[in-house]
């Protein structure tokens, strides 16, 4: 006899997220990671998936900020999957971006607000953290060339830090804005090389110029080894400074008056209790042109997506990249009074967008499942053949997510978390589930007579062999060391006995079970 717990996504880390049992990829996967596989060996034709991550700067998921979005939405959401519950660990730039890129929460990359004394882009940074981001993986282990275009950390280019000369480890190609956000009149390492732009449309409209290095790149590239592209928008960040052919739409668009829009926030922190209710007219007026100008720059992300699309699509790339567009943080307009900003604790600001294009990938999925976008990293190096058991990162790979199918019938990943024991003897071979949810769904097999499991015997089987195995189970489930190593869920003839939890009963076991685990 041999006791199997099976929980194939258990709750992490205090976190009710749960991975769904639907895919065959789900069992496979440790089978097929072993480093970057297929890479280096890969015949012609079968090379690694390109990726694409798009990420925006204070985009919001819960007050619209998807809606002038409507390209995008065509070509990756309605392409592929859409999360509907994606969010950020930290709500502010650099702790979220670092998030991003090593895969970890804040308090192990301990990147803590947007300063270079709060490890944002600092020494200490990049010489802990930076050789260890996903992009430097897939580099170092993985042969991917490795472009990067757009805001990276607040504190990036400071003469502190190394300045623009400083290339993190593991980028092929670093087009990298200096410190923060603007649309005009920034300067840009190219490669460790300075440049500076100006405040000509044509030529210096930040998110158009990462539109056209992008371009470049992805017609200038190396054919024979897979890529990873990063583009990092200024977009919606402050100041808002939406391209001239934009600057007068969303003329009748206002901040979204909704319940928690200009009330005070009672029992919150004193941060928020300090917020004047009402607002000034003064003040909605300003917060209501800060979301309309916010709209006004998506709209040139939503071009530079299109472009960007149909490129890949032009190349023959398409159907081997994936593409991922999420956003740093969210971004609150009015709510419980307060006019402007991010890195509350509210679903506003902590919620980002989360929609990803890519081969396997059913197209108009929503998925409930919670995630976060540490586990981008982990996605993106499952993507790429690299066993996340050699990384140090927190999250996880959502790629069994992704594709599940053919037919995919997991959308609410809550209902997919269960807990098995499993008696194997001479004449028994059973199988006893139960699920952790709503409805305490109990699953059955007697693989003996039915190995296909197609008939779950949960309301036909003797209630006392039943009860023997609910209870069997709940001690596996709380067990540990040399208590998971108990004999006994079902003989006919046990009883079970609480010493044998604490008492070496081998003997017992090899005598009476089978040792051969499952
Ligand atoms: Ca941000």
């Amino acid at each position: 006899m041999r006791l199997l717990p099976l929980a194939p996504g258990g709750p992490r880390r205090g976190s009710p997220r749960h991975l769904p049992s639907c895919s065959p990829l789900l069992l496979l996967l440790p089978l097929l990671l072993g480093g970057c596989l297929g890479v280096s060996g890969a015949a012609a034709g079968s090379r690694r998936p390109n990726v694409v991550l798009l990420l925006t700067d204070d985009q919001d998921e819960v007050l619209g900020g998807m809606t002038p979005l409507k390209k995008t939405k065509a070509l990756i959401g309605e392409m592929g999957m859409t999360f509907s519950s994606a969010y950020v660990p930290s709500a502010l730039c650099c702790p979220s971006r670092a998030s991003i890129l090593t895969g970890k929460y804040p308090h192990n990359h301990h990147v803590v607000n947007n300063t270079l004394e709060g490890n944002c882009s600092s020494k200490s940074w990049q010489k802990i953290q930076e050789p260890n981001t996903f992009p430097a993986i897939l580099r170092s282990m993985c042969g991917y060339q490795t472009f990067f275009a757009g805001k990276y950390l607040n504190e990036y280019g400071a003469p502190d830090a190394g300045g623009l000369e400083h290339v993190p480890l593991g980028w092929s190609y670093w087009y990298a804005l200096e410190k923060n956000s603007k649309y005009y009149n920034y300067t840009l390492s190219i490669n460790g090389k300075a440049r500076k732009h100006g405040e000509n449309y044509s030529v210096d409209y930040l998110t158009d110029v990462l539109a056209n290095v992008s371009l470049d790149f992805l017609d200038y590239k190396s054919n024979s080894e897979p890529f990873f592209m990063m583009i990092s928008t200024p977009a919606p960040h402050s100041p808002w400074t939406a391209a001239p052919q934009y600057q007068k739409t969303f003329q009748n668009v206002f901040a979204p008056r909704n319940k928690n829009f200009n009330i005070h926030g009672t029992n919150k922190h004193w941060l928020i209790r300090q917020a004047k209710t009402p607002m000034t007219n003064s003040s909605i007026q300003f917060l209501d042109n800060a979301f309309r100008k916010r709209w006004q720059t998506l709209l040139s992300v939503d071009d530079l997506v299109e472009k960007l699309v149909k490129r890949l699509e032009f190349n023959g790339e398409l159907n081997n990249t994936y593409i991922f567009y999420t956003s740093d943080n969210g971004y609150h307009t009015g709510q419980f009074s307060l006019p402007i900003d991010k890195r509350q604790l509210y679903e506003f600001d902590i919620k980002v967008p989360l929609l990803v294009r890519g081969p396997g990938i059913k197209p108009n999925q929503t998925s409930k499942m919670l995630v976060a976008n540490i586990d981008l990293g982990p996605t993106i190096l499952d993507i790429a053949g690299y066993s996340l058991n050699k990384t140090q990162m927190d999250g996880m790979s959502l790629l069994p997510i992704l594709q599940c199918f053919p037919d995919c019938v997991c959308e609410d990943a809550y209902n997919n978390t269960y807990a098995c024991v499993r008696t194997t003897t001479a004449l028994w071979n059973l199988q006893y589930c139960e699920f952790d949810d709503q409805e305490v769904f109990v699953e059955v097999y007697n693989l003996t007579a039915d190995p296909e499991q197609i008939t779950n015997i949960a309301k036909s089987i003797d209630p006392e062999i039943l009860g023997k195995m609910n209870y069997r189970l709940m001690m596996l489930q709380s067990c540990s060391g040399p208590t998971c190593r108990t004999p006994g869920v079902f003989d006919p003839g046990y009883r079970f006995d609480p010493r044998l939890m604490f008492n070496n009963h081998g003997s017992v076991r090899t005598r009476r079970f089978s040792k051969h685990p499952l």
